[in-house]
């Protein structure tokens, strides 16, 4: 394979996760051999997504990703994390339709635990430690973790069993999160899939002890999995359950028997059953393993959101480099989201809210599609006034995909239409506007 750079291993694995769990979501909950076969980004399922939509596990990423990148305030990172996910589930935060439409019972008990504590000074660890409560819900979202700390190990692997106790604090889930995040970073490394799935000894990344494993032992059920069960079991043996040791076995299955993105992707969401989990915890090792131009093309450019995926993909491998100031690129350009988000949810996608408050006249609603493009002109309007600060080159680019950000939320509102006029607009098309 030709060298991969670090930051097409980073963005690869972002990615990676964001589209399995896209590809999976059209067969989410259904009995493997009981539909047509995924063969690419299709969209429908349980929650009728457009193709490249997806779905919890890559919200909670991308909230991951943003509270491990905000170095301005000086509150513990689990606060932070569940702040993000708190305006997920309240608000749609990150979400690729604008709403939290499905969230893990171990996730909605903590967050509501967080969320009616008022003491949010120290840490918010909230997950459950009984080995009951193993859900897949935190190694879902766990690649942030490894992509930006592949540098410490030792501190990347504190980090991901921090980052599941905000949710789901069972031995087994901080384990899974502990032997995954090594091996994404030994993929970051370039190591081969021998190394990395070795069995005689456990991997070890660079930058970790050598008798890590030996000091720190893996849990036993999690142990059995990175001893290879993967390679001896198959379907039905293999479950896409929501239970984290198998949802890890089975991404470790399709990774271990495949040689492409492409192929083990299909494999791992072909298993149908919690198909955009294990798809995105196949998608975060294999794209850091593989790079993102081994990504097909067509999932990327479909792929909801990607020009801001990409900025919070960029700013990960800046800051893993070296933690300073977050660049005004992506501060700007999530800025600019984060305005067209609040505007989305707080007056837009209210009307279709329980109680709904519809729209009216075709002048109401261009009154608010005219107010979401000042939002996006006044943020960026502030561009022209730091002149000195910026780059002709970043100044393009923060435009750039400011405007594919719009774009985007305007195709939400399109794909919308049909609930946000549903009352009274029957015939009328929102967007031609006929005499
Ligand atoms: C933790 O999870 C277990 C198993 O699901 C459940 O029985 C128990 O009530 C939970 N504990 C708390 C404090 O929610
Ligand atoms: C992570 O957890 C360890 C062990 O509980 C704790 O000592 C450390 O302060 C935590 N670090 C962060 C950054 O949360
Ligand atoms: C790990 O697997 C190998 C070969 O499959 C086996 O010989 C060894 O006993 C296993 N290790 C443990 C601790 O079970
Ligand atoms: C980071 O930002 C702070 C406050 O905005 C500023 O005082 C500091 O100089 C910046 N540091 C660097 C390295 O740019
Ligand atoms: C911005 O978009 C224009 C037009 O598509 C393109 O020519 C230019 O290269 C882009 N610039 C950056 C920095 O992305
Ligand atoms: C048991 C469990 O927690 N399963 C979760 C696995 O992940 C999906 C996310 O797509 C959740 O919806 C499930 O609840």
């Amino acid at each position: 394979m030709n060298k991969i750079s670090l930051s097409d291993r980073i963005s690869g694995s972002l990615f990676g996760l964001l589209l399995c769990d896209s590809l999976g979501t059209a067969v989410e909950c259904q009995i493997s051999g009981s539909f047509d076969p995924v063969k690419s980004l299709r969209g429908g399922g349980k929650f009728q997504l457009k193709p490249g939509q997806f779905t919890d596990d890559g919200s909670m990423a991308l909230c991951l990703s943003i509270a491990l990148l905000d170095n301005e305030n000086n509150i513990h990172s689990s606060i932070k994390q569940m702040n993000l996910y708190q305006r997920w589930y309240e608000n749609g935060y990150l979400s690729s339709n604008g709403e939290c439409f499905d969230i893990g019972i171990t996730v909605r008990i903590a967050l509501n635990k967080f969320i009616s504590n008022s003491d949010q000074s120290e840490t918010a660890y909230y997950g459950n430690t009984s080995d009951k409560a193993s859900g897949n819900g935190s190694l879902m979202r766990l690649a942030p973790i490894p992509l930006l700390y592949y540098q410490d190990p030792s501190h990347a692997v504190i980090e991901a069993m921090n980052s599941s106790k905000t949710t789901h604090a069972s031995l087994l889930c901080l384990d899974s999160c502990r032997i995954y995040t090594a091996l994404i970073i030994g993929a970051l490394q370039g190591f081969s899939k021998d190394d990395l799935l070795n069995t005689d000894h456990l991997f070890v990344p660079n930058g970790l002890s050598n008798d890590y494993w030996i000091n720190n032992p893996l849990d036993a059920d999690v142990f059995k999995v990175i001893n290879g069960s993967y390679k001896q079991l198959n379907p039905p043996e293999i479950k896409a359950s929501g239970f984290v040791i198998e949802t890890m076995e089975a991404a470790l299955w399709a990774f271990y028997h495949t040689n492409s993105f492409e192929e083990g992707a299909l494999k791992a969401v072909n298993l149908g059953n919690d198909a955009d989990t294990v798809g995105a915890i196949y998608g975060m090792l294999a794209g850091a393993f593989y790079g993102i131009d081994h990504i097909p093309n067509e999932w990327k450019e479909k792929c909801y959101f990607n020009d801001l995926i990409q900025t919070i993909s960029d700013e990960l491998f800046r800051q893993s480099q070296i933690r300073t100031n977050v660049s005004i690129v992506y501060k700007k350009i999530l800025e600019v989201y984060d305005e067209l988000a609040k505007f989305y949810s707080g007056t837009i996608k209210r009307r279709v809210l329980p109680c709904p408050k519809q729209y009216k006249s075709m002048e109401e609603f261009n009154e608010d599609i005219q107010q979401l493009n000042s939002i996006y002109e006044n943020v960026l309007k502030s561009l022209d006034e730091d002149q000195e600060m910026i780059t002709n080159d970043e100044k393009q680019l923060i435009f750039n995909r400011s405007k594919t950000i719009l774009k985007q939320f305007l195709i939400l509102i399109e794909d919308d239409k049909h609930s946000l006029t549903i009352k009274w607009l029957r015939n009328v098309n929102p967007f031609s506007q006929k005499k």
